[in-house]
């Protein structure tokens, strides 16, 4: 059965959930109520990576994230760290982060395979060409899927080369990151090619702008969150090992219509 990573974003400045869980209590609270719904993974995040962002100092960062990763791992529930920095990769893992979450699968930090490897976590590498302020002027594709996945295969070889066994893998193809909206539909509908690598695969399409601009108008939250709660359906119909998602409910009751589409015996 698809997992499901549920979003917890400790940032002024995201752009769905910015400045919502910067209070420590309430950011637990939020943790806590989507591991209820059916997070099996919280994914905690103290930098934005939407298009423009500006990059936060490490010590910020860490400010922000370190606490509430402690909390949850006492708590005993999954955490992975959603960073671009070695350092704060390493000291989650210190905290009780078990999976590291690049989007720029090792490219922003270069020290960032090396730091992961000797920690033991797993690490998911996302499909990157370059930091968010200028990725639309690298998303030129002309077979979308295929590239990201042969990208992809390099970044894997790339942590195997630094001490990370592929076991410990899981790719994303970092949908909406150096992607036009077309392009992050191409990629979906190629996901097999993804699958085929071998690894978990992790998909990302929550609240994104390519939902919006599939929808007319100017949809709400509340739409983007059932348009997410279907890709991520499809995601999981495709192969997706997990999807993360901020409404873990949504998501959590289309997989399990999913999976009763499919004959799986019901969670009831
Ligand atoms: N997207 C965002 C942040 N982190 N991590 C992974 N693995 N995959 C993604 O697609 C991804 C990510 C940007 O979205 P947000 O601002 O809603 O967190």
């Amino acid at each position: 059965m698809t997992g499901i990573w549920g979003i917890l974003n400790i940032t002024p400045d995201s752009f769905s959930d910015g400045g919502r869980h910067m209070d420590p209590e309430k950011a637990l609270a939020h943790a806590h109520r989507m591991r209820a719904e059916g997070a099996n993974v919280i994914d905690v995040g103290g930098e934005s990576t939407r298009p423009g962002a500006a990059r936060v100092p490490v010590a910020e960062e860490q400010a922000r994230v370190l606490p509430i990763i402690a909390a949850l791992a006492d708590a005993g529930i999954p955490v992975s760290i959603d960073t671009l920095n070695s350092e704060t990769a390493v000291a989650a893992v210190h905290a009780g982060a078990r999976i590291v979450n690049d989007v720029s699968g090792g490219l922003a930090d270069e020290r960032m395979l090396a730091a992961v490897a000797p920690t033991g976590a797993d690490i998911a590498i996302g499909h990157w060409r370059g930091p968010s302020s200028d990725m639309y002027a690298r998303a030129q594709y002309t077979r979308a899927a295929r590239e990201v996945a042969g990208e992809l295969r390099e970044r894997i070889a790339a942590a195997a080369a630094a001490g990370i066994a592929p076991s410990r893998v899981i790719v994303d193809p970092g949908i909406g990151f150096a992607k036009s909206g077309e392009q992050n539909w191409e990629v979906l509908r190629g996901l097999d090619e993804i699958a085929a690598l071998g690894s978990r695969v992790l998909v990302g399409t929550s609240r994104k702008r390519f939902l919006a601009e599939t929808l007319d108008g100017e949809p709400d939250q509340q739409r983007r969150d059932l348009a997410t709660a279907v890709t991520s359906a499809l995601a999981a119909r495709a192969g997706a090992w997990a999807v993360r998602v901020h409404d873990v409910a949504a998501t959590r009751d289309a997989l399990a219509v999913l999976g009763a589409w499919d004959g799986e015996p019901s969670g009831r």
